[in-house]
């Protein structure tokens, strides 16, 4: 007996309980214990019932995902669960925390659940490229439906105690110690002659329609196979007696298991979380917060006092008069709004956030006690010094001051102040309280408790925290800006926008450069165009066509025109015939010839720019590891998850052929198309960025 697993007696019930934090995941131990216990409970005079339990904080969270990618280890956790359900002592499982994956296929193994009012159970493993693999689309189905099954099983979604009774997942509900409530459950059962339950001997689910369903979930995974293929899957215990539904699982299962995609997902699940646990702060207090200054109410300062807010914090926000202190108060409460709408909120907690939470100020005193202030004034850096100044004379020792600029030197801004230490950037993406990523960019006085004190404010917020060094866009926005530029350079030789934006989307992305762009504003870029034209190196191709839109005063979705047309109320926009006009006479005047793109070409060119651009990145240590790049590109630009981000996708590509297909490129434009060192130098030793990974862990 493995002491993952321990083993008590209580009259004629044994109770195995899983001691495997932090999350009880289903390692060999963990099975090889189940086992042995099941197998010592059957031998042993007096036993009528088992009841399996989860020590600490959940049930069972699943399969070791530590094991992907090893060699299977014995038992498996298919035959577990089965072995489990064929026992002739009546098996109960009593359930708190999360049973997820293979912790709720564990679950159904048993006879009869009873689960905690704040359990929440699910079967997540789409998100990880795969499906439940232990009997999950088999035995799920013949509880709930075929259809109830489908729609959880390719969500993937957290299903809570009430919801998962009434749909049969769950038969009680009891509050209490689990394996108390657990055992008088069992015994329950036992007084009442309860029969053995198996679930794979409950009748085959109703079918439902298939192939639409399946079509469906193809279109709206965006290439992701996982969801489609366990829905095949659930139609095997709806069409096949259970056993050979189990081996067509198994099949399925390893299917998934052999592809990319469970190679990305697997990498973005780990990476989440390896991304903001930093070797360097091991051990280094952030210093406290409780209550947060921001400076400006506009779109991006109101949505940072909203994910403060949300997250319990104080917030005091300066405006400059009484109007934008009202606007500004406008649009934090309609964030609120929507928070209460989407019940992540109550209507109580919505009402003290903006009656006593949020303090709304004209005056910098007003920041006296802050612990941490975050400016997000107009993008102008003599701006944002004249603000540092006040923030400097307003703000007690120790404040931390955050610039929320999204490419501005923040060593300038420190060196404007008398406590440069103080100073960092917290690089916030719009909507601020919705996107994920949060850039700690350091700058190089960044005392090392004030970038914890980030990397903290980060966890409170919910945020995936990427830490980013100083210069112009930082990691995301800088290698935005150089794939963006190859797009562009496609237009020029021949490839429509609007076919750029389709074999992106194709391939996975939420939308195209060109939406984006439209989405963003096109003025920003235009502005930005104009803002580097001085210092733009001669052999540096930049379009200009779509300069000839802003100066019509077209600046996509905000003004109903871009590179798409937009229609009140309709979403999405139709392609704007007057871009391909303008590209032509562009053409023209640069003697340009254009010629076709294959999808395949145009996103080759677009990842190959990505990548190498996120190369050099990583070597000049702006970003820390590949993984950084990853996390930033997949939680702030809706880059694929189940590519795992562009490092992941140029390892799993080889760089070597990457680095050969960006060398081919460079023959038609050697200023754009310079190879990283980064990446010459892994080709040339045999490495991978995963390799880099591991180092710097
Ligand atoms: N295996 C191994 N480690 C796990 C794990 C797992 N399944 N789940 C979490 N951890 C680790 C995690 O890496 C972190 O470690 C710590 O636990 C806390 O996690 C056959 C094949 C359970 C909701 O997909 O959703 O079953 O960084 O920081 O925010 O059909 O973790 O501290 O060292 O996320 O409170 C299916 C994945 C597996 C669940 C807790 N199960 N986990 O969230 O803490 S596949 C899942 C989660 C499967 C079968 C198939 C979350 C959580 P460290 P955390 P949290």
């Amino acid at each position: 007996m493995t002491d993952v697993v321990t083993y008590t007696r209580h009259d004629e019930i044994a109770v195995l309980r899983i001691a495997n934090p932090p999350v009880n995941a289903l390692s060999q131990a963990v099975r090889q214990g189940l086992s042995d216990a099941m197998d010592r409970a059957e031998s042993e005079d007096g036993v009528k019932a088992v009841l399996i339990v989860g020590d600490g904080r959940a049930f069972i969270a699943g399969a070791d995902i530590k094991e992907f990618g090893k060699p299977p280890m014995e038992p498996n956790l298919p035959d577990l669960c089965t072995r489990i359900e064929a026992s002739p002592l009546l098996v109960v499982a009593s359930m708190h925390g999360v049973s997820l994956g293979g912790g709720l296929e564990v679950a159904l193994g048993c006879h009869y659940r009873v689960a905690q009012p704040s359990a929440r159970v699910g079967l997540p493993e789409v998100h990880l490229g795969i499906l439940p693999g232990a009997g999950g689309t088999q035995r799920l189905p013949r509880l709930t439906g075929a259809e109830k099954a489908v729609e959880a099983i390719t969500t993937g979604r957290h299903i809570k105690a009430p919801e998962a009774l009434e749909l049969g997942i769950i038969d009680k509900i009891e509050e209490g110690d689990p394996e108390t409530v657990g055992l008088a459950y069992a015994r329950d059962l036992l007084a009442s002659n309860a029969a053995r339950r198996p679930v794979s001997e409950m009748p085959n689910p109703q079918g439902i329609d298939w192939d639409a369903t399946h079509a469906a979930l193809l279109k709206k995974g965006r290439g992701q196979l996982s969801p489609a293929t366990a829905m095949r899957a659930v139609q095997a215990a709806s069409e096949l007696p259970f056993d050979e539904g189990i081996k067509r699982e198994r099949e399925l299962f390893m299917d998934l298991m052999n592809t990319d995609q469970r190679k990305g997902l697997i990498h973005a699940f780990f990476n989440e979380r390896a991304v903001s646990n930093l070797p360097e702060l091991k051990g280094v207090a952030p210093r406290a917060l409780q209550s947060i200054g921001v400076i400006g109410g506009g779109t991006m300062g109101a949505g940072i006092a909203t994910a403060c807010l949300l997250s319990g914090l104080n917030v005091v926000m300066i405006e400059m008069s009484d109007d934008a202190a009202e606007a500004a108060k406008g649009r934090i409460g309609g964030n609120l709004a929507g928070a209460l709408k989407r019940g992540k909120i109550n209507q109580e907690k919505h009402d003290n956030l903006l009656s006593i939470a949020l303090e709304v100020s004209q005056n910098y005193d007003s920041l006296k006690d802050v612990d941490l202030v975050i400016e997000a004034v107009f993008e102008e850096m003599d701006v944002k010094k004249q603000v540092f100044a006040k923030l400097d004379a307003a703000c007690k020792p120790g404040c931390v001051l955050a610039s929320n600029t999204s490419y501005l030197d923040v060593n300038e801004i420190a060196a404007s102040t008398t406590r440069p230490a103080d100073v960092i950037g917290l690089h916030f993406f719009s909507p601020a309280h919705v996107m994920k990523l949060l850039e700690v960019v350091v700058a190089d006085q960044t005392a090392p408790d004030v970038v914890a004190t980030g990397f903290a404010l980060g966890k409170m917020l919910g945020k995936v925290a990427v830490r980013a060094g100083v210069c112009d866009g930082f990691i995301g926005n800088r290698i935005l800006s150089t794939y963006r530029a190859v797009a562009g350079h496609m237009v020029l030789d021949g490839a429509s926008p609007f076919q750029i934006d389709d074999a992106l989307t194709d391939f996975g992305f939420a939308m195209g450069p060109f939406a984006v762009a439209d989405l963003a504003g096109l003025d920003i870029g235009w502005a930005t165009r104009k803002r580097k034209a001085a210092t733009r190196h001669p052999d540096e191709r930049v379009p200009t066509y779509i300069d000839r839109l802003c100066e019509q005063g077209h600046y996509g979705q905000k003004t109903g025109e871009g590179y798409y047309i937009y229609e009140k109320g309709k979403r999405g926009g139709t392609p704007n015939p007057k871009i391909l006009e303008l590209i032509k006479d562009e053409q023209q005047t640069l003697g340009i010839t254009p010629r076709d793109f294959s999808d395949a070409e145009i996103v080759r060119r677009y990842m190959c720019a990505m990548v190498n651009e996120a190369a050099e990145v990583v070597g000049e240590g702006i970003a820390r590891r590949p993984l950084d790049v990853d996390m930033t590109l997949l939680f702030g630009y809706g880059f694929p998850r189940y590519w795992g981000g562009p490092m992941k996708w140029a390892d799993i590509q080889g760089l070597d052929a990457v680095l050969a297909d960006i060398e081919r490129y460079g023959q038609e434009d050697a200023w754009f198309w310079q190879p990283a060192p980064l990446l010459k130098q892994l080709v040339a030793e045999g490495r991978t960025f995963d390799d880099l990974n591991k180092e710097a862990a």
